[in-house]
């Protein structure tokens, strides 16, 4: 679109018949009025399929509707009447398709049936599911090594289809398992294990209601995960206070009406949700975090019981070294960098203080930084100097993304396997699995550039979107031999690939799921480790599309003629993967098939709910974060940060409007958000165009043209911006120290006129 935004400020609050109103279009939008209307009633409902947006868990008490405005556009895009065809790309070549942008081709519709580029014509064309497969085959077969395959995961990937994919991959030889958690919460995964020896969440939806103070850092719910907005509403209807630490004012961190409540819908009310806004610096969060923890430990020094000597004494190692680093941590630097008055932050101390039991949610805004693991290590001190783990309403809650990008990693979607997982696969399946560490996101894309990476096969998602440094992931998938891409809808992932390439359309979650022993269902693992069925409800698009699961049957099959699984009866009954995934993590799923049959699944235990630490030394960990500075010292004046972030209207690479309407951005999405005060330093006038450029000493130009500049409440020398578009701007080297996660939310920038 190459119509100039428009910014109109939005001062009401977010959700209400704003959100009403939204879920209609799409549903109009779609053509799927009825149909869609109808398969709403059953999403997230016991006999229905589970939202294909984000992870936050049902509520335990089912309500009537649970869904929100954005699981609502995610089922109307896949539940769309439109089509993708062999017409539709007779009609077009890969040059025409290219020069169309991911609305675009994501508009198009679904994928009804797999085709195959054909570099003679610059044509996808039809091809058979057999020969397909055959291709597939062949490729991975000729590889010098297993390590020549990237094996990618999006985390929409059902348990059934992520186990049996990494038992494919690894029987044919590899841990190359780049996935979109790389890009995600691998900070927590990697990070949090440190501090308390799980990388996932302690929480419980329950724990909402118990919970005397809730902390949100990071992190976006009126967008990314509208559901948790029910929790907040009724935390605050309870006066438990509410700290949102963002250097964007989100709309719904401010007010919100919740869509559900026939009150506030009827009266036009709406709820405060933050009692103290924090109006954070980008990459302030840990000067935020040790300054609360400052205050902390003098009140202590003054004789006041601030914290829990008891839980520290019995349950912590570290205590000390934490101690001595926060009290030579300087106010000064606590205030400069994240840009917070002390009063404030006494404020916040006092209300977490005054808690006996505390939530901190995070997201992408801790996690995508330079040091976003050992951020949350902070975050995890910080619960631990008041024993917030192992009670009621209290507890770490990293909001996942993807409905079941917990899960994947569960079912080993992981380039990092302990030897413990794989000594449990060679004996329940009898092959040999690679013992040697494969590559992440960031990894892959260094193999494919120097040529050791030769077949990409990617199970949903738009690598070439999310990943950074969007010129050389360009450059880097036309290197390769073949690229699959197994997906429900066109994405520039199909369009940017390699010497050959696949694309095999699948049936999405929502979609009835009909094998020789009848209708499957699959099972996915929410942010808080609740592991649920999905049973869809509607027609496929198309009678040639396949499942995932039957899809990477036929792929291994097609490569392992001498296989030791016995894949082809995997396909006809999913009972019988589940019997398998039982038999590998028995602890966590046996029984795994009557289990499920429960209403609301079952809870996989997190052990420090029971104040159990599965760190090397029995106890949960004191982590010290020395200095305030998350990121590299940049001594360029000019210099910015810049986060990017997602709209209102997308889901990550998918783009459902160029609407933007908590931000009161309209039309356009190449926006800068920008301090007035850094714009008159710059004499840049509101609405002018501008360019960004990367400051890197790498060597490598970076550059994105045509943003328009919106004045915006963001801290001095802090500018924001949208993903997917501003990836060229981040370095596929900028990332997190711990877990290589790209720091997406904190790159150094320039302004341009
Ligand atoms: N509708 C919809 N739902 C989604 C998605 C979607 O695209 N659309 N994506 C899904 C996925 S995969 C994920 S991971 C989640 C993402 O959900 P979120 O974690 O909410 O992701 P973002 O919108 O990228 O950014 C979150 C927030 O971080 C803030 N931020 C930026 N820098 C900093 C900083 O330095 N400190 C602090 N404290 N905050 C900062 C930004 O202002 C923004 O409000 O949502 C999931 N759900
Ligand atoms: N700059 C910047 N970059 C980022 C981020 C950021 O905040 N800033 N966020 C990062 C994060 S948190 C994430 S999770 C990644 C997202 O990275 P990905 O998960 O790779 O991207 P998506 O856009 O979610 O993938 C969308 C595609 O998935 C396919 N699809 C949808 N449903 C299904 C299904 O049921 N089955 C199959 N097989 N395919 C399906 C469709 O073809 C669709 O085009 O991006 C990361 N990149
Ligand atoms: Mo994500």
């Amino acid at each position: 679109m190459s119509e100039k935004p428009h910014f109109e400020a939005y001062n009401a609050p977010a959700g209400g018949w704003g959100a009403a109103k939204a879920t209609a279009k799409a549903m109009r939008e779609q053509s799927v009025v009825v149909k869609g209307s109808q398969a709403l009633l059953k999403m997230n409902h016991a006999d229905g399929f589970k939202c294909p947006s984000c992870a936050w868990p049902n509520s335990e008490h089912e309500k009537k509707l649970e869904f929100c405005e954005n699981g609502a556009k995610a089922l109307a895009v896949e539940a769309t009447r439109k089509r993708v065809t062999r017409e539709f790309f007779a009609r077009y070549s890969v040059a025409e398709l290219m020069a169309q942008s991911d609305y675009w081709l994501e508009e198009q519709g679904r994928l009804t049936e797999p085709m195959r580029y054909d570099s003679s014509t610059d044509h996808y064309v039809p091809v058979s599911w057999q020969d397909a497969f055959q291709l597939i085959g062949a490729e991975l077969s000729a590889l010098a090594s297993p390590n020549e395959a990237e094996f990618y995961t999006s985390g929409r990937t059902s348990n059934e289809a992520a186990f049996l994919y990494s038992v494919f991959a690894r029987e044919f030889g590899t841990n190359n398992f780049p996935d979109c958690s790389n890009m995600c919460h691998e900070s927590t995964s990697r990070g949090l294990p440190m501090s308390i020896g799980i990388g996932k969440g302690t929480v419980v939806l329950g724990d909402f209601e118990k919970a005397e103070a809730i902390f949100i850092i990071g992190q976006n719910p009126g967008t990314n995960s509208p559901r948790m907005m029910t929790q907040l509403v009724h935390a605050r209807k309870r006066k438990a206070p509410i700290v949102a630490v963002n250097p964007m004012p989100e709309r719904a961190l401010i007010r919100f009406t919740e869509p559900q409540d026939v009150v506030e819908m009827a009266t036009f009310s709406s709820t405060p949700i933050s009692s103290e806004f924090v109006h954070i610096k980008i990459g302030g969060d840990v000067a935020f975090l040790k300054g609360m923890m400052k205050v902390m430990f003098a009140r202590q020094d003054a004789g006041e019981n601030v914290l829990d000597e008891n839980f520290i004494q019995h349950h912590t190692n570290g205590f000390a070294a934490l101690k001595a680093d926060i009290e030579a941590t300087q106010w000064e630097d606590i205030l400069e960098v994240s840009g917070i008055s002390e009063e404030q932050i006494r404020r916040c101390a006092n209300i977490y203080i005054a808690s006996n039991a505390t939530i901190i949610c995070y997201g992408m805004g801790v996690t995508q930084q330079q040091q976003g693991a050992r951020v949350i290590q902070q975050i995890a001190n910080l619960l631990l100097l008041r024993g917030n783990f192992g009670k009621p309403g209290a507890g770490i809650c990293p909001v996942r993304g993807h409905s079941n990008v917990q899960g994947d990693r569960t079912m080993g979607i992981d380039e990092l396997p302990t030897d413990a997982f794989l000594d449990r696969l060679q004996e329940v399946f009898g092959f040999n699995p690679p013992r040697a560490h494969g590559h992440h996101v960031v990894q892959s894309v260094k193999a494919m550039i120097d040529g050791t990476a030769k077949v990409f096969v990617s199970m949903g998602g738009n690598f070439i979107h999310a990943i950074p440094d969007t010129p050389l992931g360009y450059e880097a998938m036309s290197r390769l031999n073949l690229t699959v891409g197994i997906a429900t809808k066109l994405n520039r992932g199909h369009v940017v690939h390699g010497r050959q390439a696949l694309i095999l359309p699948v049936i999405a979650r929502s979609e009835i799921d009909m094998q020789a022993t009848g209708p499957q269902f699959v099972t996915i693992e929410d942010s808080m480790s609740n592991v649920t069925a999905s049973r869809g409800v509607m027609d496929p698009p198309s009678p040639d599309v396949r499942s995932e699961v039957e899809i990477i049957c036929r792929m291994a099959m097609a490569t392992l003629p001498g296989s030791v699984v016995p894949w082809e009866s995997y396909i006809a009954d999913y009972n019988l993967i589940r019997d398998r995934i039982a038999d590998v993590y028995q602890a966590q799923f046996h029984d795994f098939n009557a289990r499920i049959q429960q209403p609301g699944g079952f809870h996989l235990s997190t052990p420090p709910r029971e104040r159990k630490w599965t760190t090397d030394s029995g106890r949960a960990n004191f982590l010290v974060f020395e200095g305030v500075h998350e990121n590299d010292a940049i001594s360029d004046r000019e210099m910015l940060r810049l986060s990017t972030v997602r709209s209102h209207d997308q889901y990550n690479t998918t783009i459902y409007s160029y609407s933007d309407r908590y931000r009161g951005v309209y039309d356009g999405r190449m926006v800068l958000f920008m301090n007035e005060a850094d714009m008159h330093e710059r004499n840049i006038a509101a609405q002018a165009l501008v360019a960004l450029e990367t400051i890197a000493n790498d060597d490598v130009f970076r550059r994105v043209e045509g943003l328009t500049v919106y004045p915006f409440e963001m801290p001095r020398g802090c500018v924001a911006g949208y993903f997917p578009e501003l990836n060229a701007l981040l370095p596929l080297d900028h990332k997190d120290e711990i877990s290589a996660t790209p720091a997406a939310k904190s790159i150094p920038v320039r302004v341009v006129a």
